[in-house]
């Protein structure tokens, strides 16, 4: 008799929370590809994918790789998460279901038809008034931390007053996602300040009646949620939409400054700007990392993932995987980047892409209007986040056209 062959779990002492992961992650997400398709996190006892077919295909299947139990590596079975739970991300349906048509409406592509216009003018305003400034800026501050929150909280319908606590509330929700480490600790002192503020911006009285926000209370007002559910659904607009824009138009900024070519082909083609736009997610994936969970011992790859076992899904790791981009590195505007995950998979796919769409080609399409040549003014500097790829500085000199 021959015994089946059980193929081993390879197993790998490596952080993907350290700081020196978090600067260049890259060499860590080739190690894991080439492992395996699970590989053993010993420091976290959990379960990592990073190939494009296993993630993407756990993504799909929400029943066996459960967000329930928390999208971070704390499980919310066994751990008290730091904010009530998302409605959204950490929930499956049938719960998932309700908050989510009401967003996939208030965030659709119909109800951005109204802001097209205001926002390409607004970004025309940002981009002349920066470069009225002079040649050389911080893309990172002037334009990718500025545009978002030139627009996004009007949108929403939020108050000005206390709109710089949106990012440092939004970071810390990121950096909670991983380890309870440095970059966690750094931002609890805030915590619970930060999170007041959130909670007080998301009751109907503090939005003005034309917003996003005034949208959700609109349909708990109509029974599609209840009015419970109403502040925490706001509270997701307030969290995921505005560091995760700024990194992303961060990301595609930093794409052109490196590669003058395709800057040429944009400015040739501006109607590239929303293929650009997702082609830098695709290939800086802004949202590095988030968890599942198992409901069931899972095969994978025929190795088996205990159930109620935490597995951290590597979608920059799926964005860059040989197996299913041909040079995934290249930062390529000929490449359809269409079937990334960088927005996620399946059910849970990010509800505000349309909106984070809109942000980026506005603002690109103002750029490319007015500049002719973009190149790095000095180094970079990354911002470390435990979920996010960011960046604190992106020296710029642009030439004007
Ligand atoms: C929420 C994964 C990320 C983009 C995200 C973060 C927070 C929430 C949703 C998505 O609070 O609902």
């Amino acid at each position: 008799m021959t015994a089946t062959a059980v193929p081993a779990l390879p197993a790998t002492g490596a952080d993907p929370f350290s700081h020196e992961v978090l600067e260049d992650p890259l060499p860590l997400h080739e190690q894991l590809r080439a492992a395996g398709p699970v590989v053993y996190l010993s420091r976290y006892d959990t379960y990592a994918l990073a190939r494009y077919e296993e993630v993407r295909s756990a993504l799909v299947d929400w029943q066996d790789f459960s967000s329930a139990a928390g999208v971070g590596l704390a499980n919310f079975r066994h751990e008290e998460p730091w904010r009530p739970p998302s409605l959204l991300l950490e929930a499956d349906p049938p719960r998932h279901d309700a908050p989510r048509r009401v967003l996939t409406t208030v965030l659709g592509p119909r109800a951005l038809r109204r802001l097209r216009e205001d926002w390409h003018a607004d970004a025309e305003a940002l981009v002349d008034a920066v470069l009225a400034g002079g040649r050389t800026f911080d893309a990172a501050t002037a334009l990718a931390g500025a545009f978002p929150l030139r627009v996004f909280p009007d949108a929403v319908g939020l108050p000005a007053e206390g709109r710089e606590n949106l990012l440092p509330y939004g970071d810390h929700a990121f950096n909670a996602f991983g380890p309870p480490n440095d970059l966690v600790a750094k931002g609890s002192p805030r915590v619970a300040e930060l999170s007041a503020w959130v909670a007080s911006r998301c009751a109907r009285e503090a939005l003005t009646d034309d917003g996003f926000g005034a949208q959700i209370w609109a349909a708990a007002d109509r029974g599609d949620i209840t009015p419970a559910m109403a502040p925490l659904v706001v509270r997701s607009l307030l969290t995921a939409g505005v560091d995760t824009t700024v990194h992303g138009i961060s990301a595609v900024l930093y794409a052109f400054a490196t590669h003058p070519e395709q800057w040429q082909r944009l400015r040739a083609e501006p109607e590239l700007a929303r293929v650009a736009f997702d082609e830098a997610v695709r290939w800086e994936s802004p949202v590095q990392t988030f968890f599942r969970t198992a409901t069931r011992d899972v095969e994978v790859g025929g190795v088996v993932v205990p159930d109620g076992r935490k597995i951290l899904m590597f979608l920059a790791a799926a964005n860059r995987d040989p197996r299913r981009w041909t040079d995934p590195d290249a930062f390529d505007l000929s490449r359809d980047p269409s079937g990334h995950v960088g927005f996620g998979f399946g059910i849970h796919q990010c509800v505000g892409q349309h909106v984070a769409r809109l942000e980026a080609e506005a603002l690109m399409t103002a750029l490319a209007a007015r500049v002719e040549r973009i190149e790095l003014a000095g180094p970079p500097r990354r911002h470390h986040n435990n979920t996010l790829r960011a960046f604190a500085s992106i020296p710029l000199r642009v030439t004007p056209a």
